[in-house]
């Protein structure tokens, strides 16, 4: 462990994570994983961001197990501030104060009964693991806490994990502030504050054990894996000895040997010093140029057209398929936070985020994430929304909302529940029958009309034009008539939406008008008469 520990302090510093790359193949650790351990052929990941527990069990059970959804990113689990201006705002739950299992969403039986029961029906639990930094510097003192934990920011003291001064960077950074003043110095991206945020010394062993502890703890409840918040602000070095410390998967659910699956947040849009490639080798990476380049070209901004998707995907200057995770919009940037901008597609656009999540699911690249959020009284005034900090829908103490499900199988109460809607819900089932199969068949109109297959599997059409689509094109599948699953579905042995005849020879006929109110079709192998 010294040697090693001695090699993970000299390259503490790499800048090329090529030389982490031939450090891990020469020590022959691998010390995280690339791959979600999905069940049963399942592949997408919802967000249910901040639901409570005891929701996402039910949900598990009712919706997402039936519906071959293949795993659920929750929000951070662990202890953390609760603050009063502004009140109870959703951003508290990335200021942690301990890793007591108790948060907004829950306490730690309900957590680890909504594991198991997800689990149960092969759903998979991601957790959301806030490993950088504890609460604000300038989060006072006192047990203004989700679970009442004592704690005090001003002295960095955190007497339940326990963290004291000794276990913060501030002594590393050089900046006048403290806090991160420029993105191009990865030095101070790292060691100093993200926004005021007390920032780990995650160079020590102790801290990286503490770390360790936290996330071996939900892995032993039978998690299978993490999205790691604010990756950019850890040294791929201090990742790496931390990943190499965690247990394998629970071999209640997962096969022996199983390594817990990692997707880093790291926000590289290009233009900084420090590049999502540094994290690769550690484990996925959220690929953010997705959202924000599939926005633009549905909004057809900056002359970007449809058709130039052919080549989607690394064809784009994206990351390799086999290290990305994506997604139309995240909690960050559905709201402005982070990156993306404004062309970023969100459940406000719900016409456009349709196709966009629609197209998502139906291209091969990457593991695929679909955004569950909730509404929120958006005030926007001169492009920045004065209420970006809303949380949850909750009662007057400030507890989150349950989730009800009304009887058109929507969410009520705030919940918007993007997962639910037809045209999504099917779009993931879609990913599900297609999975391993190549993208086929492209054709286009050299404009906004663009169609796809996936092998002989499934078929995708889309008229983002302003004039309806009339084509006959082949789809590269079996003879038969298909349900569209936008439109409808195939219930028992009807469509109850559109019909697709495919001919003998693969061949159909598509007539989408641009006035619909969902201007695409699909049809997939399950989806058949
Ligand atoms: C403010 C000032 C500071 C000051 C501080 C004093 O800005 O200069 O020092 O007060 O305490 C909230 C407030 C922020 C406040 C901070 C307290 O918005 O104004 O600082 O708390 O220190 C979320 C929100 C942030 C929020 C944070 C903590 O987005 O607004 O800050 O939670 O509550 C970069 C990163 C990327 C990050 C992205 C948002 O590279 O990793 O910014 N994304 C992740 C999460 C995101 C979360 C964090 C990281 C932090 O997805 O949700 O930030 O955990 O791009
Ligand atoms: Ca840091």
């Amino acid at each position: 462990m010294k040697l090693f520990g001695h090699i993970c302090m000299s390259l503490h510093r790499a800048e090329s994570s090529m030389r982490w790359a031939i450090l891990w193949a020469l020590l022959g650790l691998s010390v995280a994983q690339h791959d979600p351990h999905v069940r049963q052929g399942r592949t997408a990941i919802v967000h249910l961001f901040e639901w409570r527990w005891v929701d996402i069990a039910d949900e598990c059970e009712r919706f997402l197990g039936p519906n071959g959804f293949g795993g659920v990113q929750i929000s951070p689990p662990n202890e953390h501030i609760v603050l009063n201006n502004p009140w109870r705002p959703w951003w508290q739950r990335y200021q942690p104060v301990s890793y007591n299992l108790c948060s907004r969403s829950g306490n730690e039986s309900e957590l680890s009964d909504m594991i198991t029961r997800c689990n149960n029906v092969g759903v998979n639990i991601y957790v959301d693991a806030v490993i950088n930094h504890m609460c604000g510097g300038a989060g006072g003192e006192g047990t203004h806490s989700s679970c009442g934990t004592w704690f005090s920011a001003s002295t960095k003291n955190f007497p339940s994990v326990p963290y004291s001064s000794w276990d913060f960077n501030d002594h590393k950074c050089r900046t006048g502030s403290g806090e991160i003043e420029n993105y191009g110095d990865a030095y101070q991206v790292r060691d100093c504050r993200l926004v005021g945020l007390l920032d780990l010394a995650l160079e020590k062993n102790y801290v990286r054990d503490k770390v360790a502890e936290f996330m071996n703890k939900l892995i032993d409840l039978g998690v299978a894996g993490f999205r790691v918040d604010a990756c950019k602000h850890m040294w791929p070095g201090d990742l790496a000895a931390i990943y190499g410390r965690l247990h394998n998967l629970s071999n209640k659910w997962f096969p022996d040997g199983s390594r817990p699956f990692v997707y880093q947040e790291v926000i590289d849009l290009g233009g900084e010093s420090i590049t999502s490639g540094e994290y690769s080798h550690l484990g996925r990476v959220t690929e953010f140029k997705y959202g924000a380049k599939l926005g633009t070209v549905f909004r057809k901004w900056q002359g970007e057209k449809l058709y130039y998707t052919r080549n989607w995907g690394e064809g784009w200057g994206f990351m390799p398929t086999g290290n990305a995770v994506v997604f139309v919009d995240n909690h960050d940037n559905q709201r402005g936070h982070g990156a993306g901008g404004a062309s970023i597609i969100t459940f406000w656009d719900s016409r456009l985020y349709k196709m966009a999540v629609g197209y998502m699911l139906a291209h091969p690249y990457g593991v695929t994430r679909v955004m569950s959020s909730f509404r929120w009284n958006r005030h926007i005034v001169n492009g920045k929304d004065q209420n970006d900090w809303m949380g949850p829908p909750s009662h007057s103490d400030g507890s989150t909302k349950p989730v009800p499900i009304n009887p058109d199988q929507t969410c009520g109460d705030g919940w918007v529940c993007e997962h639910r809607w037809r045209q999504i819900k099917n779009m993931v089932i879609f990913r599900n029958v297609v999975n391993g199969q190549p993208h086929s068949n492209w054709w286009d109109n050299q404009g906004n009309q663009v169609a796809f297959g996936r092998g002989d599997r499934g078929f995708i059409v889309f008229n983002n034009d302003d004039w309806d689509l009339d084509v006959t094109l082949n789809t590269g599948m079996p003879s038969g008539t298909y349900c569209d699953v936008i439109s409808g579905q195939k219930e028992g042995d009807r469509c109850t939406g559109k019909q697709i005849h495919v001919r003998g020879d693969g061949h159909a006929d598509f007539r989408i008008s641009n006035r619909d109110g969902d201007p695409f079709v699909a049809i997939h192998a399950e989806s058949k008469l």
